[in-house]
C-alpha cells in the first residue's frame, strides 16, 4: 500500500515536472480560453500537494470556489480539523479548506479578488466583491483580510454597526475560539461563543458580526429570525434572513 502511495506520488512528481501543473482556476482559463466550469486538480505554487476544485468560468477570467451551499444535505457544523483540511464535494456543497484558501491567496505579487454571491427564496440575488483578499496560516488563526469593497448586497465583513468588523479577525470554529466575546451583550443576552449561537458553523466572527456563510441551512418559510442562518445583515434585515443559496469563490489577477 505504501509502494503505491509513493509510485503516485512520483508520478504526480514527475507530472509537474515535465507538464506543469494549473496553480488555480484563473490560471486555468488564461491558458484555456474555452475551458468549461467543473471539477480541476489544481496544484498552487510552495504546496505539498495537487487538489480538486470547482471552477467557475465567467467572461470575467477563472473562479476558484471555496464555498458552496444550495441545501441542507451537508451539514456545516464542523469542527476546526474539518474547517482546515475542507468538507463536501467539489461538485456539491462544499467548505474548500483553510490551508487551501491560505496557500491560493498567499502569493504577495497578485491580487486575489473575493466574490460572494447571494440567492434569496423570492427569486432575487446580490453580490458582494473584495480586492485584495487573503487568509492567514493556521498559526494566525486563518486570520482574514479584505480590500475594497464593491456590490449590491453591501459590506457586511466590515459590518452593518461599528464594532463588528471582520477583516483582520481569525477564524473561530466550536472547538477553537477567536470571536472576541467573552461575553459580547446584545440587549440582555450574553454570548460566549458566536460558532454555538449561529449554528456551530466556522467563520471568522468578530463579536458575531454580520455575515456569517457557514450557519444552518434553513428551507423556504422557515428562513427568517434565525441567528444561526446563513446571513449577510447589510442586504436583508434588520430581521435575520437566511440566505437559499451562497457561494463564495477567488480570481487571482
Ligand atoms: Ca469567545
Amino acid at each position: 500500500m505504501l509502494g503505491s502511495v509513493d509510485i503516485k506520488g512520483e508520478l504526480l512528481y514527475s507530472q509537474s515536472f515535465f507538464f506543469g501543473f494549473w496553480t488555480d482556476c484563473t490560471n486555468i482559463k488564461t491558458r484555456s480560453p474555452n475551458a468549461t466550469s467543473g471539477v480541476y486538480t489544481i496544484w498552487p505554487t510552495g504546496v505539498k500537494g495537487s487538489f480538486e476544485v470547482y471552477c467557475k468560468m465567467l467572461k470575467d477570467g477563472g473562479w476558484t470556489v471555496i464555498q458552496r451551499r444550495t441545501g441542507g444535505q451537508l451539514s456545516f457544523r464542523q469542527n476546526w480539523k474539518a474547517y482546515k483540511q475542507g468538507f463536501g464535494k467539489c461538485q456539491k456543497d462544499h467548505w474548500l479548506g483553510l490551508d487551501k484558501v491560505w496557500a491560493l491567496t498567499k502569493g504577495k505579487n497578485r491580487n486575489s479578488v473575493l466574490r460572494v454571491d447571494l440567492w434569496d427564496f423570492e427569486g432575487g440575488s446580490a453580490f458582494a466583491e473584495y480586492q485584495n483578499f487573503s487568509v492567514g496560516n493556521e498559526r494566525m488563526g486563518y486570520k482574514l483580510q479584505v480590500g475594497i469593497y464593491s456590490g449590491n448586497a453591501g459590506d457586511a465583513i466590515r459590518g452593518a454597526y461599528a464594532g463588528i468588523e471582520q477583516d483582520g479577525y481569525g477564524f473561530s470554529t466550536l472547538d477553537h475560539d477567536n470571536d472576541g466575546c467573552s461575553p459580547c451583550i446584545f440587549g440582555d443576552i450574553a454570548i460566549n461563543d458566536c460558532s454555538r449561537m449561529e449554528g456551530s458553523g466556522g467563520w471568522w466572527f468578530s463579536r458575531c458580526g454580520s455575515a456569517n456563510l457557514n450557519g444552518n441551512w434553513y428551507p423556504a418559510g422557515n428562513n427568517r429570525g434565525w441567528a444561526s442562518g446563513l446571513r449577510w445583515d447589510t442586504w436583508k434585515g434588520p430581521e435575520p434572513y437566511s440566505a437559499k443559496a451562497t457561494c463564495m469563490m477567488a480570481k487571482f489577477v
